[in-house]
């Protein structure tokens, strides 16, 4: 049934009147819808029925998006010349509790935010100017919530990136084989299989206590970065899974995604290739906010991560497909495999390239 939008809208504080809401943006989890409203001086909002399939505890979820959120905006004030509006994340409140979502007759949570006006948003990346603003933006905003005062956040999606617990599932999955898939698709099977070692690296690392966790966004992917119409990044937004976790995690996913010269879901295998300039100018945007702050094995190991975290997601796709696609929105039948296609092919051509990329890392921080 579709939702009454006008009748959740009117359950937040939100100023101007419902004029109109429909489906927006990319999202892959949640229902997301843009409130229009029918003043032309007041705000837009963002309405979102959210996902508890995969967010199992929403009121924690919301409390560290009500932390995260209060704390940027306290530290975006700080710099001269930020745009409130548009540098950070505003949750609207909820008229009768004052908390940041609502729930409905079906007990489903919503949450509002304000709609960023006049934003884009980039599903591939052209220039080296768009990357270089993609990780400078997500730097800082690893760097503004370095200081963020009180207990650690919620783990709103446990073991959210550690590819041992993905590779368990994987493989419970695979063993039963609940939707007859696994026959077709053992060549893929097999790539994710023969590199299982080497993806652990990064959780070797943070168990010999050579990296730290930080906190980390862990869902960098690129069309999560909003711009203004020069290309100026403005900020990070989907904060749901904003919580501990390796910098590696922020680096790799956003790699893997700018640079690919294909959409995540390109039918077109043979245009899928990572652009290494992108690359070069992502990292020289991260690194201008964060490289005072990274140890050296941190440093060395970001070359690896755009690697892990393509491996990572080919293997969450795969897992999904086996299982009959509980988890990714799918729009036709074999969506989830194209995907993993496309990650398994991104990966080769990192590994085709990787000494550049590594030397790329060295050059910048020389
Ligand atoms: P999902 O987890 O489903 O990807 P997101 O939080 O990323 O959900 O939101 C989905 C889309 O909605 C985003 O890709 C973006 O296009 C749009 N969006 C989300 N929040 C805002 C906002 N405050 N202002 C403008 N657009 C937004
Ligand atoms: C999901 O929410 P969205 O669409 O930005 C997923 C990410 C994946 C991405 C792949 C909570 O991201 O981990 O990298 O799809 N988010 C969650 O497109 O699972
Ligand atoms: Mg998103």
């Amino acid at each position: 049934m579709e939702p009454d939008l006008k009748k959740i809208f009117s359950r937040f504080k939100a100023d101007g009147t419902y004029a109109e809401g429909r489906p927006f943006g990319p999202g892959h989890i949640h229902d997301t819808y843009r409130i229009v409203t029918a003043e032309r001086d007041c705000d837009d909002y963002i309405l979102q029925r959210l996902n508890n399939n995969v967010f199992r505890d929403i009121p924690s979820l919301q409390e560290n998006m009500e932390r995260v959120t209060a704390h940027l905006r306290e530290k975006i004030s700080a710099i001269t010349g930020s745009d409130l509006k548009r540098e950070c994340l505003n949750l609207v409140p909820a008229r009768d509790s004052g908390k940041s979502y609502v729930t409905d007759e079906e007990d489903h949570y919503w949450r509002m935010f304000i709609f960023i006006p006049d934003h884009r948003s980039y599903e591939r990346v052209d220039s080296r100017h768009k990357a270089f603003e993609g990780g400078r933006i997500v730097g800082r905003f690893q760097a503004l919530l370095a200081d963020l005062p009180g207990e650690p956040l919620h783990e709103t999606i446990p073991d959210f990136h550690n590819i041992a617990r993905r590779l368990e599932t994987f493989h419970a999955v695979l063993d039963r084989d609940p939707a007859g898939r696994a026959a077709p698709v053992s060549k893929e099977i097999e790539e994710i299989i023969s590199r299982e070692e080497e993806m652990k690296t990064i959780l070797r690392l943070g168990a010999e206590g050579k990296i730290p966790l930080r906190i980390t966004h862990n869902d960098t992917k690129f069309n999560n970065i909003l711009f203004d119409s020069n290309d100026r990044a403005l900020l990070i937004i989907d904060l749901d899974t904003v919580m501990p976790g390796y910098v590696h995690y922020d680096f790799g996913d956003a790699i893997r995604t700018a640079t690919n010269r294909a959409e995540e879901d390109s039918t077109d295998l043979s245009a899928v290739s990572m652009d290494v300039e992108i690359y070069r100018a992502y990292a020289e945007g991260f690194l201008s906010e964060t490289r005072n702050t990274l140890n050296a094995t941190e440093i060395e190991y970001l070359p690896f991560a755009p690697k892990l975290l393509t491996y990572i997601m080919a293997t969450r796709f795969l897992t999904d497909y086996l299982d009959g696609d509980n988890y990714y929105k799918i729009r036709y039948q074999e969506h989830n495999l194209q995907r993993v296609r496309v990650q398994l092919t991104l990966l080769r051509d990192m590994e085709a390239q990787y000494e550049e990329m590594v030397q790329t890392v060295k050059n910048i921080v020389r």
